[in-house]
């Protein structure tokens, strides 16, 4: 975030219309060299001419623009000024006077509070108590979708379109919304049917499979009667492109490193995450030369509940084929080309990679800006669009630039409902070709779904995502999206795999939840208990009891990190556990398994105990009237341990400081980072998250600050009571501060991101680090200096954010 220092005041009301993003060139008659964020400021009058000019741009009537337009001699906005325009003949849009100079405006923010301003016309500067001020609000106020952030603004509307489908049952209708989690594989989605009651042989929904399988967030609303309903929700095209990009890029690579045909062509088709098969969606292409159905056997990964590759399945697309090949040939003739061209024009500069690095490097910046890569793109999607047709039923609604945002759907038979809905969920290898999974971003469902062994009805909405990934226990930490559906749900339930010690990704989400406030709402379900065998394991409780064991080391460093944290953890594990084993099969009373009726039944009765357990409402613990008090000295103390942290991490992997313990990333991962975020479809590219690195540190040092006040204005409350005060005051503080820190190291920099992201030739990796270093993380969070108090507009935010907190929740900060 660049300096707030400078504002500019206008006339109602333009004032309104730049605030609320309908104006974007305001005209002048002088220019400036300044660039960067502006304070917008209400002057002192209404212009009439601007006003019917306003009537006729935005639509809105001349009453209802005075009602909009009351602020005057204040400060409404912050926007960026992005440019001056002096040139006659520009084409800067209808807000432009052709006689006057265009200051054009983005990113417009609108503060929440108004913040009154001396009456000064024109561009002038701002006291620096009035720009502290003025910053305090823009931090703390919700931005606005404009300008770059239209593709993630329609994804927000995708949401409430969403809900307008098939709106979520909540609390007054007496349902809890319930997250599975744990790592790829755990069995989330085996305990997901189980809950619903599909058959794993004949209905198979949701998929499982031994691979990473659900990739979208699948929410499944259990109701007591009516007909069965759907409502999904696609990928924008921009970021289905993007993927396209990326897949361009790693068949390119796959060229200049010779790879063999068929590589290359699974590179274009299937992304290098296992998120976007498009082959799912498109079929396979055939080799050059080979008959239409010469194909080898499944991939490992693509047998589908244990079953063995079904042939239908293996038959190219001639489509597909004809793409495939003829974008193939398409990459290798620029890969051809411009390795020629920076072979012969790689001169002198310094550069400390190997040469053949620095060549890959330079090959994937002018492979992903090549017009074959776009044409290429293109076809993909215009193929991709062309599927949609695949789509009989329901009603299927475009976004405004025409490509598929939404289906939903209405059916009373089970069996059609679910065959229909797999072409949306399922990676089955018989209906490879046909399926829409990979478009899909969210999927929503209702229906009476009941399992045979249930007890009683159960109102759930039970909400199955992707796996968490299997990262080193130094690194995991909970992503921005799940750190968020964690305060959303009701209850989180932590599935794991009985047979392994807990990995690092589960133990995460546990740490996260539990300096969060969010640990009340954990449960533990441990799977895979038929699996788990030894010698001196004969009984259920040996069993058990050797589970658990994995589970104390985890608590004994969770008390070292976060104290209070593993109270609440050991009795959510006391109280809130739940072992079943062979779930994967068919459980009814009424035909127990022969093999190991006891087994079964006791899976059958923990299956029940969870239900009862999920459907309970938790009982708040009742706090006595004695309030914590706090120096604001202990919390910035706190924030000034999770800034060290955050910088120290960075410097380290960006190659900065050579001390630091954290060993330098190679600048691949690094580039690939600065290109997720200023595509700005997800914050993180593998374990490197900036914004959560920094957020989980902050909710780590504040959590165990908490715990600490000064002083109580009462009696000492008991454990229990802390523990309840505690997190709620974690909770809502961590809410307001993972707006900021999003916002800080996310969304503000965006731009500088790009920069960051198109440098290239020699000498990129340096300037790449310097952007993230200088432009982006200090500028944003700086760096406490040796010796001096730390004192800065990051530091007054949270304690901005921590005072409000104090307010909402009634304790003291002194
Ligand atoms: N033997 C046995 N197998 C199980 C049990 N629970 C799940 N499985 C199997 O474990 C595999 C993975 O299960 P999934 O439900 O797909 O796992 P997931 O957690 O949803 O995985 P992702 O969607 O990839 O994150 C499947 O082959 C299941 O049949 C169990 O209790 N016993
Ligand atoms: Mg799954």
């Amino acid at each position: 975030m660049a300096e707030l220092s400078w504002a500019l005041t206008v006339p109602q009301p333009a004032a309104w219309a730049i605030s609320q993003g309908h104006q974007t060139v305001y005209n002048r008659q002088s220019g400036t060299d300044q660039r960067g964020w502006i304070a917008v400021c209400a002057g002192s009058y209404l212009d009439d001419d601007l006003k019917r000019l306003t009537n006729r741009l935005t639509g809105r009537s001349p009453e209802s623009l005075d009602a909009h337009c009351g602020e005057r001699n204040a400060i409404v906005a912050v926007a960026r000024l992005v440019d001056v325009c002096e040139a006659r003949g520009c084409d800067c849009g209808p807000w432009a006077d052709k006689r006057l100079i265009h200051w054009k405006l983005a990113d417009a923010v609108p503060l929440a509070e108004p913040v009154p301003a001396p009456h000064i016309v024109g561009h002038w500067r701002m006291p620096a108590d009035l720009a502290d001020a003025v910053e305090q609000q823009w931090q703390l106020t919700e931005r606005p979708i404009t300008g770059d952030e239209v593709t993630r603004g329609t994804q927000r509307d995708f949401l409430a379109v969403r809900d307008e489908l098939l709106p979520l049952p909540g609390h007054a209708e007496g349902y809890r919304h319930v997250l599975l989690l744990g790592t790829t594989g755990a069995g989330k989605t085996t305990v997901v049917r189980q809950l619903l009651g599909t058959d794993p042989e004949t209905e198979r929904f949701p998929s499982t499979s031994t691979a990473k399988t659900t990739v979208a967030d699948t929410e499944i609303i259990l109701t007591g009667g009516g007909p069965f309903r759907a409502a999904v929700m696609f990928a924008g095209r921009d970021e289905i492109a993007d993927h396209l990009r990326d897949n361009v890029w790693e068949a390119a690579r796959a060229v200049f490193e010779g790879r063999s045909q068929e590589v290359i062509q699974n590179r274009l088709l299937d992304h290098v995450s296992q998120r976007y098969r498009f082959s799912y969606l498109l079929g396979r292409a055939a080799l050059p030369g080979a008959g239409p159905d010469l194909d080898d056997d499944l991939d490992d990964d693509e047998l589908v509940d244990g079953q063995a590759s079904v042939p239908a399945a293996r038959a190219t697309d001639p489509g597909t084929t004809a793409l495939v090949q003829n974008a193939v040939r398409a990459i290798e003739h620029v890969v051809t080309t411009q390795l020629e061209n920076i072979r012969n024009a790689a001169g002198a500069g310094e550069d400390d990679r190997p040469f053949e690095e620095y060549v890959e490097d330079e090959l994937e910046t002018r492979v992903r800006r090549s017009d074959i890569c776009e044409r290429i793109v293109d076809a993909f999607l215009h193929a991709v669009e062309n599927r949609f047709a695949l789509l009989a039923e329901g009603d299927l609604r475009h976004d405004p630039d025409g490509w598929p945002a939404s289906w939903s759907w209405e059916c009373a038979d089970r069996a059609e409902f679910l065959r229909v809905i797999t072409k949306f969920s399922s990676n089955q290898a018989a209906f490879f070709g046909r399926l829409l999974t990979p478009l899909v971003n969210g999927i929503r469902t209702a229906g009476p779904f009941r399992p045979v062994w249930a007890e009683h009805e159960a109102r759930l909405v039970l909400i199955d995502g992707e796996g968490l990934g299997h990262t080193p226990g130094s690194i995991a930490e909970v992503s921005t999206p799940l750190r968020k559906r964690l305060d959303e749900v009701d209850a989180i339930v932590l599935v794991d795999n009985a047979q392994q010690p807990m990995q690092a990704a589960p133990v995460a989400v546990m740490r996260t939840a539990a300096a969060t406030g969010n640990g009340e709402k954990l449960f533990f379900l441990f799977t895979h208990f038929d699996l788990v065998k030894g010698d001196n394991l004969g009984s259920f409780s040996d069993r058990e009891r050797h589970v658990l064991g994995s589970a104390e080391n985890v608590l004994s460093e969770v008390r070292e990190e976060l104290g209070l944290a593993e109270r609440t953890l050991r009795r959510r594990l006391d109280e809130a556990r739940f072992f079943v084993g062979g779930i994967d099969r068919v459980l009814d009373p009424e035909r127990v398994d022969p093999v190991r009726p006891k087994a079964s039944l006791r899976t059958m009765r923990q299956l029940n105990g969870l239900l009862a357990a999920l459907t309970e409402e938790a009982v708040p613990v009742e706090a006595g009237p004695a309030r914590p008090v706090y120096k604001s000295g202990q919390l910035t103390d706190a924030v000034l341990e999770a800034v060290r942290a955050f910088h120290i991490r960075w410097r380290g992997a960006l190659g900065v400081s050579l001390d630091s313990e954290v060993p330098k990333r190679h600048w691949s991962s690094i580039k690939a980072l600065t290109r997720r975020l200023s595509e700005g479809h997800t914050d993180e590219y593998r374990d490197l998250r900036p914004a959560t690195s920094l957020r989980t540190a902050l909710e780590y040092a504040i959590f165990r600050m908490l715990q600490k006040p000064v002083r109580w204005t009462g009696p000492e409350p008991d454990g229990d009571e802390q523990e309840a005060i505690v997190g709620d005051i974690s909770n809502a503080l961590g809410r307001r501060l993972g707006k900021l820190v999003d916002r800080l190291i996310t969304e503000d920099p965006r731009p500088d991101w790009t920069r960051a992201y198109e440098e290239h030739g020699k000498g990129s990796t340096f300037r790449r680090a310097q952007i993230l270093i200088g432009d982006i993380y200090e500028r944003a969070i700086p760096r406490a200096l040796r010796d001096e108090p730390y004192e800065n507009r990051f530091s007054r935010a949270v304690l901005a954010a921590f005072e409000e907190t104090a307010a909402e929740l009634d304790f003291i900060v002194e």
